[in-house]
């Protein structure tokens, strides 16, 4: 671990009006969820860019349904990690914070946070594909996670039409509101943490660009190098699960 760079973190963190907080798949990693790229992200013979779009789903929704239950699996047993739940102390600690993850496993809330900013949606709710406004949202543990439909078949809308899950895929817009909030705040942040996150996909992969153009302290706490690391002010090297907490004790 690097102790300088940890330092020089809590220093800023602490004299910081804002904080925001963008998370990746890599923060989840240690929960035994796993990410999207690289060989542990393949499922089968696929990759998340050959399933996470519409055309994929059009061609396919079996298929679809088939990853999407199978990550619903490994996310109904996992547990939030140590940095999730340093994350969720930070926020109260903080005078300004946003959390916005990419993530769709909803462990964030789990581990505690509140008002995360879900850029690509969350798993554990599905609407209507033809667009008919029925949404099916089993995001509170009460509601369970059974999906109507046999087997691994893409279940079915009241209406007729197929359900998809309610997230973003490749060439999907994300929700406007969401990503305006997230842009808004990362113009206005004086610390910018970028965790486990490969930052290869826009426009999330844009937020902490536009942090360091507007001034903030970019950090980035990732396991491996990304396009971001460049451009970050600081980087922190190790697990997410371990540099949160190892932060978190020195503020
Ligand atoms: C650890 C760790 C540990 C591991 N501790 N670290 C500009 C330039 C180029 C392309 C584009 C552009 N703007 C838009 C595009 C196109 C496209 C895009 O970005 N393509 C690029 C890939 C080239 N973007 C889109 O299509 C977006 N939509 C859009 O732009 O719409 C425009 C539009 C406007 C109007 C009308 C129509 C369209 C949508 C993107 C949606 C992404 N969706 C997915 C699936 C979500 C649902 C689901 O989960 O099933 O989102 S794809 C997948 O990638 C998922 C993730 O959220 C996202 C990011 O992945 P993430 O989280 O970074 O994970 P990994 O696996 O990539 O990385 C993990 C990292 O953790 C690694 O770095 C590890 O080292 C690290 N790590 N263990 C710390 N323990
Ligand atoms: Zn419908």
């Amino acid at each position: 671990m690097d102790l300088d760079a940890l330092d020089t973190l809590a220093a800023r963190m602490r004299s910081a009006a804002a904080i925001v907080v963008l998370t990746g798949a890599g923060i989840s990693a240690e929960s035994g969820v796993p990410t999207f790229r690289g060989q542990d992200g393949l499922w089968r013979r696929y990759s998340a860019a050959e399933l996470a779009t519409p055309e994929a789903f059009s061609r396919d929704p079996d298929l679809v349904w088939q990853w999407y239950r199978w990550r619903r699996s490994l996310i109904g047993r996992a547990i939030p990690n140590p940095g999730h739940l340093s994350l969720a102390r930070l926020q109260e600690r903080a005078a300004r914070f946003d959390l916005v993850t990419q993530n769709v496993d909803g462990l964030h809330q789990r581990a505690g946070s509140a008002a995360v900013i879900e850029l690509h949606g969350n798993i554990w709710r599905s609407r209507c594909a033809r667009g008919c406004g029925f949404v099916l949202d089993e995001t509170t543990p009460a509601a369970g996670s059974e999906l109507p439909g046999e087997g691994g078949a893409a279940p079915a809308c009241p209406c007729g039409a197929l359900l998809r899950p309610d997230v973003v895929w490749f060439g999907e817009p994300l929700d406007e509101g969401r990503i305006d909030l997230a842009v808004r705040a990362a113009r206005n942040c004086d610390v910018f943490l970028a965790i486990g996150t490969s930052a290869l996909v826009y426009p999330a992969a844009g937020l902490p660009l536009i942090a360091a153009g507007a001034g903030a302290l970019v950090a980035e706490i990732n396991v491996d190098d990304t396009p971001l690391t460049p451009h970050a002010g600081l980087v922190l090297r190790g697990k997410a699960a371990e540099m949160i907490p190892a932060i978190e004790a020195r503020l």
